[in-house]
């Protein structure tokens, strides 16, 4: 189950602690973290260093055998280890609350988008448009998005590091997160509930562009190109996910190899057999539980209407081609 993960976005440039922001919310987010991160390694060692030098102001000597035995207590020093802790806390509280409302409350004007998550892969739906994309999200630059999730099966987990955004993804209820990207780019988004077998390569990528290239994008789609049918299969393969169950090598999987696959028989859980064609993989990828192979599970998501009719061509003439 290789799968080739477009991890650019995470390697390329930011800090130790965290891959390169996309927004603006990206600074406020790490700079709380930073903030906490730095007080505590100076609380930290400032406790600690007080204790060692305690433990050796008042240690017992001959000359003094009870050094602390007259200490009772302190008012102004208990208020004063009460009162900056709780300053302290309820700084980073506001702080946190304050950035919290604004990643949570999306502008009025977003653009709607809606994500189904799936054994193993991702799903973008485009409701205005009519438009729908399995493994790649593309959304213009510098318009807030909105999303709204929900799965088909079991719980996954929506996760864009590059954005500091992560929510949920739940079969019985709608979730939601919204971004908005102020540069053009690729980034990566990962699945970050675990959900299975596959769950390490349910991985999709944002494809952030301009409102124009938005636009273009919006009409073609991404199977309207005048790509090589094999070669557009061949990047279908990953792109769609196909890769998560089909190995191309003859090695087994959660589905049937795809090595050597056209043209021959399978055999079917209900005993009979079909000839591997081009009307049978159509249907195999659009309905696949209408005819099972032996041996494996009804696993496979449909990919009815998700799919145009080219990209199914592509998958074809790749399949063929092994
Ligand atoms: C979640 C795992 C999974 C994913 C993702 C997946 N498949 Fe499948 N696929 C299966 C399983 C399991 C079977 C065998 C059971 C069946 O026939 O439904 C299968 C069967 C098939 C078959 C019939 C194979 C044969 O030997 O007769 C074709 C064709 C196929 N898949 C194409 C695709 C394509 C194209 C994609 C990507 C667009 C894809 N699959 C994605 C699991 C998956
Ligand atoms: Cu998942």
């Amino acid at each position: 189950m290789a799968k080739e993960v477009v991890i650019e976005s995470l390697m390329k440039s930011g800090s130790f602690w965290f891959p390169e922001g996309a927004t603006s919310i990206t600074n406020r987010v790490d700079g709380l973290f930073y903030f906490i991160l730095a007080g505590s390694i100076i609380l930290f060692v400032g406790i600690c260093a007080t204790l060692v030098y305690f433990l050796y102001k008042y240690r017992r000597t001959e000359a003094n055998p009870v050094a602390t035995s007259n200490i009772t207590h302190s008012t102004i020093l208990e208020l004063v280890w009460t009162i900056i802790p709780l300053i302290l806390c309820l700084f980073i509280f506001w702080w946190g609350y304050k950035d919290y409302l604004s990643m949570s409350t999306p502008p009025g004007n977003a653009l709607e988008i809606r994500v189904i998550g799936k054994k193993w892969l991702w799903q973008f739906e485009y409701p205005k448009e009519g438009v729908k994309t399995l493994g790649e999200l593309v959304v213009p630059v510098n318009r807030p998005i909105r999303l709204v999730m929900g799965s088909e099966d079991v719980i996954h987990s929506f996760f864009l590091p590059n954005f500091r955004i992560k929510r949920d993804v739940l079969p019985n209820r709608y979730t939601r997160l919204w971004f908005e990207a102020e540069r053009t780019g690729n980034f990566q988004i990962f699945c970050s509930e675990y959900c299975g077998d596959a769950h390490s390569a349910m991985l999709a990528t944002l494809r952030v562009v301009t409102e124009a290239e938005y636009k273009e994008w919006l009409k073609g789609g991404s199977g309207a190109s005048d790509e090589p049918l094999p070669e557009l299969g061949k990047r279908l393969y990953t792109k769609n996910a196909c890769n998560t169950c089909h190995s191309i090598d003859g090695s087994p999987s959660v589905g049937p190899t795809w090595k050597g696959m056209y043209g021959h028989n399978v055999s079917l859980v209900d005993g009979t057999s079909v000839l591997v064609d081009d009307a049978y993989i159509k249907e195999s990828i659009e309905k696949p539980n209408a005819k099972v192979v032996k041996g494996f599970q009804p696993i496979m998501p449909a990919y009815a209407g998700v799919m145009r009719e080219r990209e199914i061509l592509a998958l074809i003439e790749y399949m063929k081609s092994l």
